[in-house]
């Protein structure tokens, strides 16, 4: 598909792909990709100058459905790609996108580095509380007590892993929460995440109504946070932890600075031709 920049304002449409998605009837998955490109839109984003970079998952074959240039990762290794682009490319608005198993487990250790690192990415956490893909495992923010037939017999017995939580204590300067149900919220969530100067961490309650038909009823359980995202990281953490996990907004943001490798500006000192000139010593 042609990526560069359509002559008149972009609409939703212009940031998709041809390829028709194969998410099940009802996933969460499809409102954040509706929310994604409507983000883009907004922000009439050139499709050349922005990437999306996904692990693997149900969640991570968003890449594909997007008109953005992508990589469909390995399961866990999407930040650390992610990482790397941006290192060498600076100029470049760089998403990152893939489920609660790539991101918190495999791929556990990358999302706290990366939050530590502050690098200039949005990062959309696609949370079904399950690995979807490899048919109903739990995750680590699925509920202690949740049962599926053979595989969880009597629940994990294991506390769920608090996404918010843990990216604040780990460094991230935006954090928020948006639910699928509410494809426009989510979509200003993400335009302003994708504006943040550092690293954005958007969690994403996306049912998975294949293997947790009772997600369906988070539309029921979804409120908003307070209006204001609060600077403040103890007040950041009061909120978090007297939630139940089911409020959306924009939670945390600091002016933090964002890291640019290379130091400085970071752009010319980053840049490939700089580190390919350095490889060649
Ligand atoms: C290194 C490696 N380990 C395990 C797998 C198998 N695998 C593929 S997807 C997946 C879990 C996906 O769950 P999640 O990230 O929550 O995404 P979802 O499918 O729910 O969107 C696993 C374990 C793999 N592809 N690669
Ligand atoms: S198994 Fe779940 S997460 Fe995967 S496409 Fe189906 S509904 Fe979506």
């Amino acid at each position: 598909m042609d990526k560069t920049t359509p002559t008149q304002a972009p609409t939703p449409r212009d940031y998709k792909s041809d390829i028709k998605p194969i998410w099940c009837p009802g996933c969460g998955d499809v409102a954040v990709l509706n929310a994604i490109t409507k983000a883009l839109a907004f922000l009439e984003m050139p499709r050349e100058q922005a990437a999306l970079i996904t692990g693997i998952g149900c969640s991570s074959r968003i890449a594909a459905y997007t008109s953005l240039y992508g990589f469909h990762g390995l399961h866990g290794r999407a930040l650390a790609l992610a990482a790397g682009l941006k290192a060498a490319r600076q100029d470049l608005t760089v998403l990152v996108a893939g489920g609660d198993g790539d991101g918190l487990s495999i791929g556990g250790n990358h999302f706290i580095h990366a939050c530590r690192r502050n690098m200039d990415l949005t990062y959309v956490l696609m949370d079904n509380e399950v690995y979807g893909m490899t048919k109903g495992q739990a995750s680590p923010t699925t509920a202690a007590d949740w049962t599926h037939g053979k595989l969880t017999p009597g629940g994990s017995g294991i506390r769920p892993l608090p996404p918010a939580s843990l990216a604040l204590t780990a460094g991230a300067t935006f954090i928020a929460r948006g639910f699928t149900g509410d494809p426009n919220g989510l979509a200003r969530i993400l335009v302003e995440a994708i504006q943040h100067p550092g690293f954005a961490f958007v969690q994403a309650l996306s049912p998975c109504p294949t293997f947790r038909p009772e997600q369906m009823e988070w539309k029921r359980h979804v409120r908003g946070f307070e209006p204001e995202a609060t600077s403040d990281p103890l007040e950041a953490a009061r909120r978090i932890q007297a939630d139940d996990g089911m409020s959306t907004g924009i939670i945390y943001r600091s002016d933090y600075p964002a890291f640019r490798p290379g130091g400085g500006d970071g752009a010319a000192a980053g840049s490939l031709e700089s580190m390919e000139s350095e490889l060649r010593i």
